[in-house]
């Protein structure tokens, strides 16, 4: 069935619209690895797409300001200070514990990765050697209703978990004497979370352009805690989410804005999905964010993400005993 005409952004946002294309600015098509280029969710000022994020945040309905408050106490609340005292233990010890006091407070998954410079904006600085990942889930059925206002409140308290849980784990490693600063947004700065999450275990790129987690599908955000304290970094976990979306078409379908392709691209030297800013950026902005992308993943349905992982694991088991 072909599909409806893409949905065609209101005239009065893209009167706001700068000249240059966010696409170019975030490399699509560059074969050199490099580090991204600041383009969304920056102080206003700093983006050639400032205006746009003005935009967005005159429009917010009285629910999703509400939300939006909740957030800013989390965001607020301050850290315990860093204890004089600096505990010492080994690697592998910081790392159950450090994945334990996560947990704890609240995590649905967690991960350690290596800081890496190219996931560091340009202009910023990571001086830390670990990034700690962690995921917290959306509740599916307000998500689902995406992209009605429902969705984009859950969006905003999942925010505030993912920051409040960042900021507990942070907490904890201050009080060991042991330096952490909790990143869970919702501003961009400093670093790229998906490669770092995805380096550290959390799951797989999906076409949609977010991670898809072997237990929590796509339904989820991330917030990460940096530290020095030593730790022993995960490895990446690749279980067939990326074949999966070779033949999926789901979110590609659903996209109002035809922002999903199903060919990879080159970006920045790396040959990844790769979902076209100067598309998903307006509707995102007209909706009051949007997650369309992750209600129609096929991953996100309860209990279908670890049957799934089965399935995709059987059918490797079977070319692999064809193949022998
Ligand atoms: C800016 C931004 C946006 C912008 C622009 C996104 C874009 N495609 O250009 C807008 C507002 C449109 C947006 C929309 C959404 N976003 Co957004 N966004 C961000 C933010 C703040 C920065 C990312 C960025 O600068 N992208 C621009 C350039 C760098 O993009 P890129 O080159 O295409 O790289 C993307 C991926 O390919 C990946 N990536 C980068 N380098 C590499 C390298 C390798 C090897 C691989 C495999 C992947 C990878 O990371 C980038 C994520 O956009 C991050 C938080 C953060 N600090 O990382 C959240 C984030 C990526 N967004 C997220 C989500 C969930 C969404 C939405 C579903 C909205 C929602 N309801 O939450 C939609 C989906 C659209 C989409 N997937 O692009 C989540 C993803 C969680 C997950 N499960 O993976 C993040 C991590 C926020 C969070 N705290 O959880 N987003």
């Amino acid at each position: 069935m072909p599909r409806p005409d893409p949905w065609i952004p209101s005239a009065e946002q893209m009167a706001q619209w700068p000249a240059v294309s966010g696409n170019a600015i975030n490399g699509v098509g560059e074969t050199a690895v490099r580090r991204p280029t600041p383009v969304y969710w920056f102080p206003p000022d700093d983006t050639p797409h400032g205006p746009l994020q003005r935009w967005f945040l005159g429009r917010l309905t009285p629910k999703v300001l509400a939300a939006r408050e909740v957030r800013q106490r989390l965001i607020d609340a301050p850290l315990p200070p860093l204890a004089t005292t600096r505990a010492d233990r080994a690697p592998e010890a910081w790392s159950a514990e450090v994945k334990a006091a996560a947990r704890a407070a609240g995590a649905d998954d967690v991960g350690i990765a290596r800081m890496q410079p190219h996931w560091v904006y340009e202009g910023c600085v990571v001086p830390e050697r670990f990034a700690i990942l962690l995921a917290v889930s959306h509740d599916w059925d307000a998500l689902r209703t995406a992209p009605a206002e429902d969705a984009a409140a859950e969006v905003i308290r999942q925010y505030g978990r993912a920051i409040h849980v960042a900021k507990q784990v942070a907490g904890w490693l201050r009080e060991q004497g042991h330096a952490a600063t909790p990143h869970g947004g919702p501003l961009a700065p400093p670093m790229l979370l998906v490669p770092a999450a995805i380096a550290a275990g959390l799951g797989e790129l999906g076409k949609h352009g977010s991670i898809i987690n072997r237990h929590l599908g796509s339904n989820f955000r991330l917030s990460a805690v940096l530290t020095d304290v030593p730790l022993v970094p995960d490895a990446p976990d690749a279980f067939g989410a990326d074949d999966f979306c070779r033949l999926c078409r789901a979110c590609a379908d659903a996209c109002p804005p035809r922002a999903i392709t199903h060919e990879q691209r080159v970006v920045r030297g790396e040959t990844k999905w790769y979902v076209d800013f100067d598309r998903c950026l307006p509707f995102f902005n007209e909706h009051q964010g949007c997650a369309v992308c992750l209600a129609a993943c096929p991953w996100n349905r309860p209990g279908v993400a670890e049957s799934l992982v089965q399935k995709l694991a059987d059918r490797a088991a079977r070319r692999r005993g064809a193949a022998a």
